[in-house]
Protein backbone atom coordinates (compact mmCIF):
# COMPACT_ATOMS: atom_id res chain seq x y z
CA UNK A 1 0.00 0.00 0.00
CA UNK A 2 1.63 3.67 -0.83
CA UNK A 3 -0.01 6.61 -1.59
CA UNK A 4 -3.47 5.62 -0.86
CA UNK A 5 -6.50 7.57 0.00
CA UNK A 6 -7.32 7.40 3.40
CA UNK A 7 -10.82 9.17 4.31
CA UNK A 8 -11.93 9.63 7.48
CA UNK A 9 -15.30 10.60 8.19
CA UNK A 10 -16.26 11.89 11.67
CA UNK A 11 -19.42 13.01 13.09
CA UNK A 12 -22.10 13.01 15.99
CA UNK A 13 -24.34 9.97 15.66
CA UNK A 14 -26.75 10.35 13.07
CA UNK A 15 -25.02 13.14 11.13
CA UNK A 16 -25.01 10.47 8.30
CA UNK A 17 -21.42 8.78 8.24
CA UNK A 18 -22.59 5.34 7.22
CA UNK A 19 -25.02 7.06 4.25
CA UNK A 20 -22.58 9.22 2.78
CA UNK A 21 -20.05 6.39 3.28
CA UNK A 22 -21.99 4.58 0.73
CA UNK A 23 -21.66 7.53 -1.81
CA UNK A 24 -18.06 7.70 -1.42
CA UNK A 25 -17.36 4.26 -1.93
CA UNK A 26 -19.59 4.36 -4.98
CA UNK A 27 -17.53 7.04 -6.48
CA UNK A 28 -13.81 6.58 -5.43
CA UNK A 29 -13.43 2.48 -5.05
CA UNK A 30 -12.56 2.70 -1.74
CA UNK A 31 -11.93 -0.14 0.88
CA UNK A 32 -15.19 0.72 3.59
CA UNK A 33 -14.23 -0.15 7.35
CA UNK A 34 -17.44 1.05 9.47
CA UNK A 35 -16.75 -0.27 13.06
CA UNK A 36 -20.46 -0.04 14.05
CA UNK A 37 -21.36 -2.32 11.32
CA UNK A 38 -18.09 -5.08 12.30
CA UNK A 39 -19.91 -4.59 15.41
CA UNK A 40 -23.60 -5.14 14.50
CA UNK A 41 -22.02 -8.11 12.42
CA UNK A 42 -20.89 -9.89 15.65
CA UNK A 43 -23.72 -9.03 17.78
CA UNK A 44 -26.10 -10.65 15.47
CA UNK A 45 -24.06 -13.47 15.19
CA UNK A 46 -23.83 -13.60 19.21
CA UNK A 47 -20.05 -13.80 19.10
CA UNK A 48 -17.95 -13.44 22.87
CA UNK A 49 -17.49 -9.89 21.41
CA UNK A 50 -20.45 -9.10 20.19
CA UNK A 51 -22.44 -10.10 23.59
CA UNK A 52 -19.79 -7.77 25.22
CA UNK A 53 -19.92 -4.85 22.75
CA UNK A 54 -23.36 -5.00 22.97
CA UNK A 55 -23.33 -4.37 26.70
CA UNK A 56 -22.29 -0.79 25.92
CA UNK A 57 -23.60 -0.04 22.43
CA UNK A 58 -26.95 -0.40 24.57
CA UNK A 59 -26.40 2.13 26.54
CA UNK A 60 -25.04 4.31 24.58
CA UNK A 61 -21.30 3.76 25.25
CA UNK A 62 -18.20 3.29 23.45
CA UNK A 63 -16.77 -0.44 23.02
CA UNK A 64 -13.51 -0.45 24.72
CA UNK A 65 -10.94 1.06 22.54
CA UNK A 66 -8.44 -2.31 22.98
CA UNK A 67 -11.43 -4.01 21.30
CA UNK A 68 -12.38 -2.04 18.52
CA UNK A 69 -8.66 -1.52 17.62
CA UNK A 70 -7.68 -4.72 17.28
CA UNK A 71 -10.91 -5.55 15.27
CA UNK A 72 -9.53 -2.59 12.37
CA UNK A 73 -6.39 -3.78 13.02
CA UNK A 74 -7.80 -7.78 11.77
CA UNK A 75 -9.65 -5.97 8.89
CA UNK A 76 -6.89 -3.88 7.37
CA UNK A 77 -4.56 -6.82 7.78
CA UNK A 78 -6.68 -8.39 4.79
CA UNK A 79 -6.80 -5.86 2.43
CA UNK A 80 -3.76 -5.73 0.06
CA UNK A 81 -3.87 -3.70 -2.98
CA UNK A 82 -6.83 -1.19 -2.32
CA UNK A 83 -6.66 2.03 -3.69
CA UNK A 84 -7.66 3.31 -0.15
CA UNK A 85 -9.94 3.24 2.87
CA UNK A 86 -12.85 5.03 4.25
CA UNK A 87 -12.85 4.80 7.97
CA UNK A 88 -16.69 5.15 9.08
CA UNK A 89 -16.93 6.07 12.47
CA UNK A 90 -13.41 5.29 13.75
CA UNK A 91 -11.71 6.75 15.31
CA UNK A 92 -13.83 7.58 18.26
CA UNK A 93 -11.70 8.44 20.65
CA UNK A 94 -7.65 10.66 21.07
CA UNK A 95 -6.71 6.94 21.42
CA UNK A 96 -8.20 5.55 18.81
CA UNK A 97 -6.87 8.19 16.72
CA UNK A 98 -3.05 7.74 17.51
CA UNK A 99 -3.50 4.28 17.20
CA UNK A 100 -4.79 4.48 13.17
CA UNK A 101 -1.97 7.10 12.59
CA UNK A 102 0.76 4.25 14.16
CA UNK A 103 -0.74 1.46 12.13
CA UNK A 104 -1.11 3.10 8.86
CA UNK A 105 2.58 3.70 9.45
CA UNK A 106 3.64 0.36 9.30
CA UNK A 107 2.22 0.44 5.94
CA UNK A 108 3.94 3.95 5.12
CA UNK A 109 0.30 5.62 4.85
CA UNK A 110 -1.33 8.01 6.32
CA UNK A 111 -5.05 9.76 6.87
CA UNK A 112 -5.09 12.01 4.21
CA UNK A 113 -8.66 13.90 4.62
CA UNK A 114 -11.11 14.20 7.93
CA UNK A 115 -14.23 14.78 6.54
CA UNK A 116 -16.16 15.69 9.81
CA UNK A 117 -20.00 16.30 9.20
CA UNK A 118 -21.67 18.96 11.06
CA UNK A 119 -25.15 18.68 12.27
CA UNK A 120 -27.20 20.26 15.13
CA UNK A 121 -27.98 18.31 18.08
CA UNK A 122 -32.06 18.68 17.37
CA UNK A 123 -31.67 17.61 13.60
CA UNK A 124 -29.15 14.58 15.15
CA UNK A 125 -32.12 13.27 17.38
CA UNK A 126 -34.89 13.55 14.91
CA UNK A 127 -33.20 11.28 12.49
CA UNK A 128 -32.42 8.84 15.12
CA UNK A 129 -36.00 8.75 16.41
CA UNK A 130 -37.19 8.14 12.76
CA UNK A 131 -34.18 5.60 12.14
CA UNK A 132 -35.22 3.71 15.44
CA UNK A 133 -39.12 3.24 14.40
CA UNK A 134 -37.54 0.89 11.29
CA UNK A 135 -34.03 0.00 12.01
CA UNK A 136 -35.17 -1.64 15.16
CA UNK A 137 -31.64 -0.87 17.03
CA UNK A 138 -30.83 -1.43 20.86
CA UNK A 139 -29.14 2.38 20.62
CA UNK A 140 -31.51 3.94 18.43
CA UNK A 141 -34.12 5.36 21.50
CA UNK A 142 -34.33 8.68 22.96
CA UNK A 143 -32.23 7.62 26.19
CA UNK A 144 -29.72 5.98 24.62
CA UNK A 145 -29.32 8.81 21.78
CA UNK A 146 -29.07 11.57 24.41
CA UNK A 147 -26.21 8.96 25.89
CA UNK A 148 -24.26 8.94 22.77
CA UNK A 149 -24.38 12.91 21.78
CA UNK A 150 -22.88 13.35 25.52
CA UNK A 151 -20.36 10.78 24.15
CA UNK A 152 -19.83 12.30 21.19
CA UNK A 153 -18.68 15.90 22.44
CA UNK A 154 -16.60 14.16 25.74
CA UNK A 155 -14.66 11.62 23.69
CA UNK A 156 -14.90 12.17 19.88
CA UNK A 157 -15.36 15.80 19.14
CA UNK A 158 -11.53 16.43 20.81
CA UNK A 159 -10.31 14.46 17.14
CA UNK A 160 -11.62 17.83 15.34
CA UNK A 161 -8.55 19.42 17.45
CA UNK A 162 -6.12 16.92 16.66
CA UNK A 163 -6.66 16.57 12.68
CA UNK A 164 -7.11 20.34 12.61
CA UNK A 165 -3.82 20.46 14.15
CA UNK A 166 -2.57 18.12 11.61
CA UNK A 167 -3.98 20.48 8.71
CA UNK A 168 -6.43 17.46 7.75
CA UNK A 169 -10.00 18.42 9.31
CA UNK A 170 -12.34 19.73 6.73
CA UNK A 171 -15.85 20.64 8.20
CA UNK A 172 -18.96 20.13 5.82
CA UNK A 173 -22.12 21.39 6.56
CA UNK A 174 -24.16 17.84 7.53
CA UNK A 175 -27.70 19.34 7.16
CA UNK A 176 -29.52 19.52 3.55
CA UNK A 177 -29.79 17.16 0.71
CA UNK A 178 -27.51 13.65 0.70
CA UNK A 179 -26.50 14.59 -2.72
CA UNK A 180 -25.35 18.52 -1.86
CA UNK A 181 -23.77 17.00 1.39
CA UNK A 182 -22.13 14.33 -0.76
CA UNK A 183 -21.22 16.91 -3.40
CA UNK A 184 -19.37 19.47 -0.88
CA UNK A 185 -17.40 16.36 0.48
CA UNK A 186 -15.95 15.46 -3.22
CA UNK A 187 -15.45 19.13 -3.67
CA UNK A 188 -12.91 18.76 -0.93
CA UNK A 189 -11.74 15.58 -1.58
CA UNK A 190 -10.72 16.32 -5.26
CA UNK A 191 -8.90 19.50 -4.24
CA UNK A 192 -6.77 17.07 -2.01
CA UNK A 193 -6.07 15.19 -4.93
CA UNK A 194 -5.45 17.80 -7.30
CA UNK A 195 -2.76 18.79 -4.85
CA UNK A 196 -0.91 15.72 -5.11
P1 LIG B 1 -22.26 3.78 14.08
O1 LIG B 1 -22.67 2.54 13.44
O2 LIG B 1 -20.95 4.38 13.66
O3 LIG B 1 -23.47 4.71 13.72
P2 LIG B 1 -24.07 6.10 14.02
O4 LIG B 1 -23.02 7.03 14.57
O5 LIG B 1 -25.24 5.81 14.86
O6 LIG B 1 -24.70 6.70 12.67
P3 LIG B 1 -24.21 7.40 11.30
O7 LIG B 1 -23.53 8.71 11.48
O8 LIG B 1 -23.49 6.38 10.47
O9 LIG B 1 -25.60 7.80 10.68
P4 LIG B 1 -26.42 7.33 9.38
O10 LIG B 1 -25.69 7.57 8.10
O11 LIG B 1 -26.88 5.92 9.62
O12 LIG B 1 -22.16 3.57 15.70
C1 LIG B 1 -23.05 2.81 16.49
C2 LIG B 1 -22.46 2.48 17.89
O13 LIG B 1 -21.39 1.49 17.75
C3 LIG B 1 -21.78 3.63 18.65
O14 LIG B 1 -22.69 4.40 19.41
C4 LIG B 1 -20.76 2.85 19.57
O15 LIG B 1 -21.37 2.35 20.73
C5 LIG B 1 -20.32 1.70 18.70
N1 LIG B 1 -19.07 2.02 17.99
C6 LIG B 1 -18.94 2.18 16.64
N2 LIG B 1 -17.66 2.50 16.32
C7 LIG B 1 -16.97 2.56 17.50
C8 LIG B 1 -15.62 2.89 17.83
N3 LIG B 1 -14.73 3.23 16.88
N4 LIG B 1 -15.25 2.87 19.14
C9 LIG B 1 -16.12 2.53 20.11
N5 LIG B 1 -17.42 2.23 19.86
C10 LIG B 1 -17.85 2.25 18.56
O16 LIG B 1 -27.62 8.34 9.42
C11 LIG B 1 -28.58 8.33 10.46
C12 LIG B 1 -29.98 8.54 9.94
O17 LIG B 1 -30.09 9.83 9.33
C13 LIG B 1 -30.37 7.52 8.86
O18 LIG B 1 -31.68 7.09 9.11
C14 LIG B 1 -30.26 8.31 7.56
O19 LIG B 1 -31.19 7.86 6.58
C15 LIG B 1 -30.58 9.72 8.01
N6 LIG B 1 -29.88 10.74 7.21
C16 LIG B 1 -28.61 10.67 6.74
N7 LIG B 1 -28.30 11.79 6.05
C17 LIG B 1 -29.41 12.61 6.10
C18 LIG B 1 -29.71 13.91 5.57
N8 LIG B 1 -28.83 14.61 4.87
N9 LIG B 1 -30.95 14.44 5.84
C19 LIG B 1 -31.85 13.73 6.57
N10 LIG B 1 -31.63 12.48 7.07
C20 LIG B 1 -30.41 11.92 6.85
Amino acid sequence: MLNILNIILLGAPGSGKGTQSEKLIGKYGLKHISTGDLLRAEIKEKTALGVLADSYISKGQLVPDDIVIGMLEEQMKRCRDVPGFIFDGFPRTLVQGRALDRLLAKYNEKVSIVLSLEVDEDELIQRLLKRGEISGRSDDNRETIEARLHVYQEQTAPLKAFYGDQGKLVEVMGVGSVEDIFNSMVLAVDRLVAKG
